[in-house]
């Protein structure tokens, strides 16, 4: 089955668009554009020609609006939010700037007449993948939303040369593979070496007193050039572009500072050149996980130094304003503990280079500063040795080491006697620096991704700063853009929400609210069933084309994709697929609807366990995919190298979404409003934002099983778990169990002992074996409901309906107001 995209994009067509202004011109300039930049005629021309083609054209009509916001900003003086991260995963850029200015539908009818299919075009685009997973690609939908909402705000990141690694499989394992998407000219990037700037590290600092001030001089340090590219961030329907500003690391001396004639100096020269190209190299590939590497280090002080100084440079640029009212004219974002070090880097600009003293410096950062936390996984807190710190970075440490004493004889002063609470509380403690201590005592705003997540950082986490400033902490609920993850991926349905409630949730997402009275409509189930069914067969299509598995569109496809992390359980994902196995080879003729288990997932490279995880699923799937026996009733797929531009095509043909993490363990989760928004039942824990997701939807609306979040703590506070008691008692475990040893999976009775250990002899950190029986009993009603299809269309489209409160224009409107404090802004 095939839809045509014309078809689909025609479905999204909203009112005129004022960049071409027909089908005509926009084909006389494409045809124009594709000869200058690549001296081709159509006939000679290639996709990525016609990729690069009407990219640039895109891009350099932006351009006008790129300025003008930028010269309005600049002008008024509004206060703008400056957003930085490690991470920014953008995905592809050509259809959501398409979508955003309105000209998917003429450009499409352009192309069709000139015989390109738009489809393979996009195609071409290599995903922007610089981040990991959920925390990066907040990012990216949030700078969407700002940009949608008119609000003035910017990303502020790294321009990796190799984003995360590409995955490949190889007899099942995952083998990594660089990530050179940088190859060909990336076309929405523009480098401006106008703005470069001077990031130091190394070196000693001499303190030397003048006229009474003590001054820091700092001796002997490598200077790195950090050279920014600005990519436009299009809002939607509006005139507002927003920048993401990506550094890049490259060397400031010369080949001739090294007497390039000398050999010897020549080699020292790309010695040299390389160890600072590499600071912007690579992205690292953990995620939720802490990589204590200096290299990492250095990345994220040149990320907040470079970022800082271009801010402060356009700043001071900008009229004569005083940065002693920084904070009224902009906010820097904390996006996790990676880029803490703006704390002391600010403070540093302001009192070194700017001669503020101590406490007015103080006072501007910590109002000027905001932090974000992404979870409670241990193994992600960010804690430096200091040794490797002080001699990276000498002077940030002063710095950092006084703003530690300061807040500890504050303390003091509060709770004289208390080491206990004090020691607990300090940024720096066993020769350690702890960053997310930092973050807080520099910002004025901590806020968690959840509800959930936000209490249990006051009430646990982070009780003990909580008790100190309370009035610090806030929750903002993460959010996804319904532009990519529903306009875009699934244009079918957006245009039948349209036709059924009018096209307002395009512009406010709550508006989806009014489908609740769709909800029992035949003639409107009818079409939802209609485009699952289409979806599904796309995805089919292209599960065939990459594994070769033929899968069956009737069958319930039941989707898990994000990492690979073993709170995440995907083992208790297999192991239910083992038992139904299991059962099938009992009785191939129990009455089950057939099921299409769909995988996607990167596991970091140094994660042992996760990369066994993934050899586990793909022997699974190899055992039951050819398997005849079981009639076809199974499927299970793994689909290689799971990115954002695939999460578009796998999540509009989604049944089921599994959201299983051990309740506590997953900040919010965002997938799992991605696939709530498509129409996809969760079944899941009750933890992170499914929690709201059940608030909003209802228990009849959605799978829940499994332990609680207070349960899963109490367990951890008191113990009272045998996972090997679960193992005597329940069959089905110990057969799956066992099956792990005995061969079930090929002939290699080692492969999966670990797993086998991780789960009877480390008590099965995770509660897989706790929360199986409830698993299995929640997937028995999805199976039983969904033989229902008038009540599954039903559940289907009342998640839809909710689905609107997830909408990053939501968790940016508040962040907008309750921690920014930034407006509007019309660009004219
Ligand atoms: C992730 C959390 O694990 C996920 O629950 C959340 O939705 C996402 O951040 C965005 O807030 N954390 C990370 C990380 O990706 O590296 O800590």
């Amino acid at each position: 089955m095939r839809v045509s995209n014309n078809e689909n994009h025609e479905a999204l067509k909203i009112e005129g668009s004022n960049i071409f202004a027909d089908k005509q011109t926009f084909m006389k300039e494409f045809v124009q554009t594709l000869a200058t930049n690549s001296s081709k005629a159509l006939d000679e021309a290639s996709s990525i020609d016609f990729y690069n083609t009407l990219g640039t054209m895109i891009r350099s009509h932006v351009s006008k609006n790129w300025i003008s916001t930028n010269k309005q900003y600049n002008q008024s003086g509004e206060k703008q939010v400056y957003y930085f991260s490690m991470e920014f995963l953008m995905g592809r850029l050509l259809q959501s700037n398409m979508l955003n200015l309105n000209i998917l539908s003429v450009v499409n009818e352009g192309l069709e007449e000139l015989g390109i299919n738009f489809a393979s075009i996009s195609e071409e685009e290599h995903d922007a993948g610089l981040g990991n997973g959920g925390l990066g690609r907040l990012a990216a939908c949030f700078l969407d939303s700002i940009a949608s909402l008119q609000l003035p705000g910017h990303g502020c990141g790294i321009r990796y040369k190799y984003g995360l690694f590409e995955q490949k499989l190889i007899d099942g394992y995952q083998v990594e593979l660089p990530d050179y998407w940088l190859k060909e000219d990336y076309v929405w990037e523009v480098r401006r070496s106008d703005r470069s700037v001077n990031v130091r590290f190394g070196g000693y600092v001499e303190t030397k007193v003048v006229d009474g001030d003590i001054l820091f001089d700092h001796k002997n340090y490598e200077t790195v050039l950090a050279v920014p590219y600005d990519v436009p961030v299009v809002g939607f329907e509006n005139k507002t572009v927003n920048t993401l500003r990506l550094w890049s690391a490259e060397p400031s001396n010369s080949e001739q500072d090294f007497h390039s004639s000398n050999r010897e100096n020549y080699y020292k020269f790309l010695n040299y050149k390389r160890s600072i190209e590499s600071i912007s190299e690579f992205l690292y590939p953990d995620d939720s996980h802490f990589e204590g590497k200096k290299l990492r280090l250095k990345q994220q002080y040149f990320l907040v130094s470079a970022g800082l100084q271009s801010i402060l440079n356009s700043y001071k640029r900008r009229s004569n304003q005083s940065l002693q009212d920084l904070h009224d004219k902009a906010t820097f974002h904390i996006n996790d503990t990676h880029p803490a070090l703006i704390v002391p880097e600010l403070m540093r600009i302001l009192m070194d280079d700017e001669g503020f003293g101590w406490d007015e410096a103080w006072e501007i950062t910590t109002k000027t500063c905001a932090y974000t936390n992404h979870t409670t996984l241990v193994e992600a807190l960010e804690k430096w040795p200091v040794s490797l710190f002080q001699e990276l970075l000498p002077r940030i440490y002063m710095i950092v080491e006084e703003i530690n004493e300061r807040f500890c004889r504050e303390l003091w002063a509060k709770h004289p006697g208390e080491y206990d609470r004090i020691s607990d509380l300090a940024i720096i403690a066993h020769n350690q620096i702890r960053m997310a201590h930092l973050a807080i005592v520099g910002s004025f705003s901590v806020n968690g991704v959840a509800k959930l997540h936000t209490e249990i950082l006051k009430q646990r986490e982070m009780n003990n700063f909580y008790t100190v400033f309370p009035e610090k902490f806030n929750n903002k609920t993460n959010g996804i853009t319904h532009r990519r993850w529903l306009m875009n991926s699934n244009p079918k349905l957006s245009s039948y929400i349209t036709e059924a409630i009018g096209q307002r949730w395009i512009k406010q997402p709550r508006d989806l609210i009014g489908l609740v009275k769709y909800a029992k409509d035949a003639a409107f189930q009818e079409k939802i069933a209609k485009v699952k069914l289409d979806n599904k067969l796309i995805l089919a299509d292209y599960i065939k084309n990459k594994t070769g598995i033929i899968v069956d569109e009737h069958s319930i496809f039941d989707v898990q994709v994000k990492r690979l992390h073993a709170y995440k359980r995907q083992l208790l994902n297999v192991f239910h697929i083992m038992e139904l196995y299991n059962l099938l080879r009992e009785n191939p003729n129990i009455d089950m609807v057939p099921r299409t288990f769909i995988f996607g997932a990167k596991a970091a490279p140094s994660y042992t366990f996760a990369k066994k995880i993934i050899k586990l699923i793909n022997t699974v799937a190899n055992v039951v995919n050819n398997d005849p026996y079981i009639q076809g009733k199974l499927k299970v797929v793994f689909l290689e190298n799971y990115s954002v531009s695939m999460a578009e095509k796998i999540i509009p043909a989604a049944d089921v979404s599994e959201q299983i993490s051990t309740a506590s363990k997953e900040a919010s989760g965002t997938g799992n409003m991605k696939f709530m928004m498509n129409g996809a039942l969760t079944i899941g824990t009750l933890d992170g934002a499914n929690v709201e997701i059940h608030d909003m939807v209802g228990n009849e609306n959605i799978f829940i099983f499994g332990l609680t979040s207070e349960q899963v703590l109490n367990y951890y506070n008191y113990g009272g778990y045998v996972a090997r008691d679960i193992y005597n008692c329940d069959p089905r475990v110990r057969t799956v169990l066992d099956q792990l040893l005995d061969g079930f999976c090929g002939n290699d009775k080692v492969e999966f002992k670990d797993i086998y250990y991780q789960i009877l002899s480390n008590n099965d950190e995770y509660f897989v074996l706790k929360d199986f029986d409830s698993y299995v009993e929640a997937h028995q009603k999805v199976d039983l409901n969904y033989r229902d299809q008038k009540e599954w269309l039903k559940k289907s489209i009342i998640n839809i309906a909710h689905s609107g409160k997830f909408s990053s224009d939501r968790t940016i409107s508040e962040y907008a107001t309750e921690i920014w404090g930034i407006r509007p802004f019309l660009v004219e």
